[in-house]
């Protein structure tokens, strides 16, 4: 298979503030046209929106409106050279959305959600992708006993076959995440992502998007969500960071927290040639509370390093040696092995 070239992304709202549910924002906010210049000098080639960052204030302006500003948003990324990756439903911010989006107790919400998201289709088509980012926030409970897992199941499926119809064209990927905002999320990992795609209209337009940090949230490694998902042909989008065990989403930087479950995810693109049918690598990963403002980009380059050096290791790995051992059922130095490749020998 040929060594795939890899392309870059990231969102407007990976150049956060510091704010967190302790404190305010540490850092002064950058304009959307300086975002968007950082990115095409950080060598990133790509940009991911929340329908709310390619048209602001989405909810006070009309379908018309919103075209239009899409359409401005477009010749912008154009004059830049950066492509549109994907587009998301922000179904989390709104009142509409405070018991759910899809799944909310009540209709006149989910209706909200469908149109909110029918839209979002609109804009991506406009800014000229066919791909859809649901991560299904709020689709979940506080307590179970507030909804039925049976009937959450049915309305995410009316919600996926809603705007698979909308738009023939479009595909849909399904970001899973365990918890947060949630206790508990209704589709927590890629084998509910897939799965649920076969109860829908056209389950060949519904794939997946990994996070790294989603997937430890889980308990789950991301090398092996990589390994399933592609399994299938279904990762069509990755978000790369990295978490420090069961906590709050932390979206440090690639590699930051275990560099060797950073390496095998790597190994893991690398065998089956993400990237070769046109993949974005995307980087979900935030600045931390610290940072001062002269290194707002830093998360950002210093994940792609990591990545590319890492890329590096898993294209020198001692394959033979390796193989060898594994014959010899010796993990033991296996282990070590990979331990002396990634410390440099
Ligand atoms: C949050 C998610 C979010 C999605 C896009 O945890 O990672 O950033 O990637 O809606
Ligand atoms: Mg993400």
């Amino acid at each position: 298979m040929p060594k795939p070239t890899y392309r870059f992304c990231a969102g407007p709202w990976n150049f956060s503030e510091g704010r967190d549910p302790y404190g305010p924002e540490t850092r002064a906010a950058h304009s959307f046209d300086w975002k968007l210049s950082a990115l095409k000098k950080l060598g990133f080639d790509a940009m991911m929106f929340h329908d709310d960052d390619a048209v602001p204030n989405i909810d006070t302006k009309s379908a018309t409106q919103v075209l239009k500003e899409a359409k401005e948003l477009k010749k912008r990324l154009d004059g830049e050279g950066i492509v549109a990756e994907m587009v998301a439903p922000r179904l989390w911010f709104a009142p509409q959305t405070i018991d759910g989006g899809y799944t909310s107790n009540r209709k006149a919400d989910r209706q909200y959600a469908i149109d909110r998201s029918k839209q979002t289709l609109d804009i991506a088509r406009v800014l000229g992708t066919d791909l859809i980012v649901l991560w299904l926030a709020r689709e979940g409970t506080y307590l179970r006993e507030s909804k039925s897992g049976a009937r959450s199941t049915e309305l995410l499926v009316d919600a996926l076959d809603a705007m698979l119809a909308h738009d023939k064209k479009a595909r849909l990927c399904i970001e899973p995440k365990p918890n947060e905002p949630m206790d508990h999320a209704y589709i927590p990992t890629i084998g509910h992502a897939l799965a649920i795609a076969q109860l829908t209209r056209d389950p060949k337009r519904i794939g997946c998007l990994i996070e790294s940090a989603h997937s430890i949230l889980a308990g789950l490694d991301p090398a092996d969500e990589i390994d399933f998902a592609m399994a299938f042909g279904k990762l069509w989008s990755l978000h790369l960071n990295d978490q420090n065990g069961l906590k709050f989403d932390q979206d440090k930087p690639f590699g930051s927290a275990n560099l060797r479950v950073a390496f095998n995810q790597i190994r893991a693109l690398e065998r089956n040639g993400y990237g070769s049918r046109g993949e974005y690598v995307a980087f979900d990963v935030h600045p931390f509370r610290t940072t001062r403002e002269e290194h707002y980009l830093k998360h950002l380059d210093n994940s792609r390093k990591t990545f590319l050096r890492l890329v590096e290791k898993a294209r020198s790995y001692p394959t033979k040696q390796a193989d060898a051992l594994i014959a010899d059922r010796n993990y033991q130095d296996l282990d070590q092995l990979v331990i002396e490749h990634l410390l440099g020998r």
